[in-house]
């Protein structure tokens, strides 16, 4: 693991990525793992910022992963402008003590000025819902797979700009409530809580991968269609629609935008 050179340089935006589990052989071949993934992901948000004049041209950014699995984190939760939470194949309402203290440890962040926004993707989201005291859990309908147009409500219109989030799916278990204090901000007929934000602006989650691209997909839907994991129809549906284009730029730079101001900076 890299230690941080974190520094005074304003123009870094210092995003922890807590590590939730690892991506499949292929993709981990071709694209990395995690860390690589949203690494990739959040420059091309930068790219975006960058062209929308939002930040400064020269504004950089630098992601560490913490294995959370093997009991590593942040040291110093200052040093961060946003903590973000992976995915996994693990269940977050598993009572398990690296997942008891993830959900723990997302709990005491603090959530006043200077402490760094939290972000949950997918797992992560479903690990902010369990700290939060919402029900986490498997969904009846079964598995949400692959390319998805999620519909925003009228908050997630506005945090996300747009009507819609077009995203790739990867997930059974669900949030099953919106937690007190929270606004949901998306969803879908398969899975009503697809996104949501702190009322305080502090913590926004969604339950679809924005690191995962059709090219990434592909790879997961024929690993588990060949394991069973999904059955053939399941599979078909969803590789026929895979390729469809999906807001995963915009995505993270919102989630960028978000990290350096939230809600107080007037940017929502
Ligand atoms: C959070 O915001 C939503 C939407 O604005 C509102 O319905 C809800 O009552 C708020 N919850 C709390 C605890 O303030
Ligand atoms: C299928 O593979 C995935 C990883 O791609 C793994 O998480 C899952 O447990 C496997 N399922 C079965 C039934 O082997
Ligand atoms: C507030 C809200 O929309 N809650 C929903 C979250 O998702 C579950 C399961 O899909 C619904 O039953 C809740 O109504």
């Amino acid at each position: 693991m890299m230690v941080a050179p974190i520094t005074q340089n304003a123009k870094t935006i210092r995003v922890a990525l807590l590590v939730c589990g690892t991506t499949i052989a292929p993709v981990a071949e071709n694209f990395g793992l995690y860390p690589a993934l949203f690494r990739t992901l959040l420059l091309q948000g930068l790219d975006e910022l960058k062209k929308l004049k939002t930040v400064a041209q020269d504004t950089d950014l630098y992601l560490e992963g913490f294995d959370v699995r093997e009991d590593v984190y942040p040291e110093e939760l200052n040093d961060w402008d946003a903590i973000f939470i992976s995915g996994s194949a693990s269940n977050a309402y598993d009572d398990i003590p690296w997942i008891n203290k993830l959900v723990q440890y997302v709990k005491d962040i603090p959530r006043g000025k200077g402490a760094p926004k939290v972000v949950g993707i997918c797992f992560g989201h479903q690990i902010i819902g369990r700290a939060y005291d919402a029900r986490v859990g498997k969904n009846t309908r079964g598995w949400e797979l692959g390319w998805t147009s999620t519909d925003l409500t009228e908050i997630g219109q506005k945090f996300w700009r747009d009507t819609v989030m077009r995203i790739q799916e990867l997930h059974q278990d669900i949030v099953h409530d919106v937690p007190e204090g929270f606004t949901l901000m998306a969803s879908t007929s398969h899975t009503t809580n697809q996104s949501m934000i702190s009322n305080d602006s502090t913590i926004v989650s969604v339950q679809g991968h924005p690191e995962f691209t059709g090219t990434i997909m592909k790879e997961f839907i024929k690993a588990r269609t060949a394991n069973g994991t999904f059955s053939k129809e399941l599979s078909e549906a969803s590789m026929a629609v895979v390729d469809n284009p999906v807001d995963n730029v915009k995505v993270a730079a919102r989630l960028l935008e978000f990290a350096l101001t939230g809600l107080d900076g007037g940017t929502f």
